[in-house]
């Protein structure tokens, strides 16, 4: 029995599912709708009624991933290779960086932001250098239009940092604009919304679905910062055909290893480094910078580049945790190469 296609399945995971060697154990493979501290709500068809609830032990599995449970429907056997993947780093205690993977197999990431708040670029930017590093296509949501404060302004401040991803007015109360991501959701994709808490993603995704799913409730008077209502990462089939990941709030859009996110997040900036007369310009003080040329006669916000130095800053940093980690744990293994995943138990 081929694994279900109204689920998401598809070529990439068939691929991977042969790479393996086609393990069936208890099913074939389903898909996790819901993580509970160490368990994984597992569906095997699109209307399942009565999903498998699994161990994960040492499998590291997120919302949205394909998995093979084992002969006695415990725990989680196998996690296929992802398609796509949105992930941050954790909120770290001491300085071991960890991934926090917020949803996987997704098509197209959806960053949430609310009109009734000032305009914020910054976290804009980290939020798309993670998108686009996820594999998934960005798109950009700006909801609560019917209580916005400036939607001309936002959308145009928001725009400049972009990188020619796509901009969509919503308002999740009054469904203006949600055929939009309706459309986007066609056909076994999967849609994840993200971003910070009480900006209207479970409001949205309610919308989206036709009905009261998910818990939503007010943002604080003064500063209009959520109350962390959704809790639990969840994936949720839209009528019709198509999958939502509701997901938490979270406050800080912190780095993970990356790909090229930085430099399609930033392409503007990096199309200017090109034109700098030195080829190792560092864009401070030297002549023919093209970067200081952009920032003086105001083409490139001073703020932008700041922003772009820090997120560098961050990822080199991030590197060079990593390969101390690495470096410490060949030691302990006393120069030895690494055992064979096989070896271990
Ligand atoms: N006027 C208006 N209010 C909205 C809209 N969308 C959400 N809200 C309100 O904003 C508040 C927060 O909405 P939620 O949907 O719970 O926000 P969230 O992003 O899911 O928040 P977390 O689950 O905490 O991450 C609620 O009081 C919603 O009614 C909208 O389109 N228009
Ligand atoms: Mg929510
Ligand atoms: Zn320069």
């Amino acid at each position: 029995m081929t694994p279900n296609t109204e689920l998401g399945w598809g070529e990439h995971f068939d691929a991977a599912w042969q790479a393996i060697g086609c393990p069936v154990a208890h099913e074939t493979p389903g898909r996790v709708s819901r993580v509970d501290r160490g368990w994984s709500t597992v569906m095997r068809s699109a209307d399942d009624r009565s999903p498998l609830r699994v161990r994960n032990i040492g499998a590291d599995v997120a919302v949205g991933d394909w998995v093979i449970v084992d002969d006695e429907a415990e725990r989680v056997a196998y996690v296929l290779e992802r398609k796509s993947a949105f992930v941050r780093r954790a909120s770290y205690e001491g300085d071991r960086a960890e991934a926090d993977v917020l949803a996987a197999n997704i098509d197209v990431v959806v960053l949430v932001h609310a009109l009734t708040a000032p305009p914020n670029q910054r976290r804009l930017e980290r939020e798309l250098v993670l998108a686009f590093d996820s594999g998934a296509q960005p798109v950009i949501a700006l909801t609560k239009s019917d209580a916005a404060i400036d939607i001309e302004g936002t959308v145009r401040e928001l725009a400049a940092v972009a990188a020619g991803v796509e901009v969509h007015v919503a308002s999740g109360l009054t469904g203006d604009g949600v055929d939009t991501f309706r459309a986007m959701a066609s056909s076994g994709r999967t849609l994840a919304f993200l971003g910070a808490s009480g900006v209207g993603k479970s409001t949205l995704v309610n919308s989206l679905l036709g009905r009261e799913e998910m818990a939503t409730s007010s943002v604080r008077e003064n500063d209009q910062r959520g109350r962390h209502t959704t809790v639990a990462t969840q994936l949720l089939e839209v009528p019709g055909g198509g999958w939502l990941i509701d997901t938490p709030g979270f406050r800080a859009v912190s780095l993970w290893l990356s790909g090229r996110g930085i430099e399609r997040a930033f392409r503007d900036v990096f199309d200017l480094m090109d034109d700098c007369r030195f080829r190792d310009c560092k864009h401070d003080q030297e002549p023919g910078c093209a970067v200081r040329a952009a920032v003086d006669n105001g083409t490139l916000d001073g703020a932008r580049f700041t922003s772009l130095e820090r997120l560098v800053a961050e990822e080199a940093a991030l590197e060079a945790e990593q390969e101390r980690r690495e470096r410490l744990s060949d030691r302990r293994r006393g120069g030895r190469p690494a055992p064979d995943d096989s070896d271990r138990e």
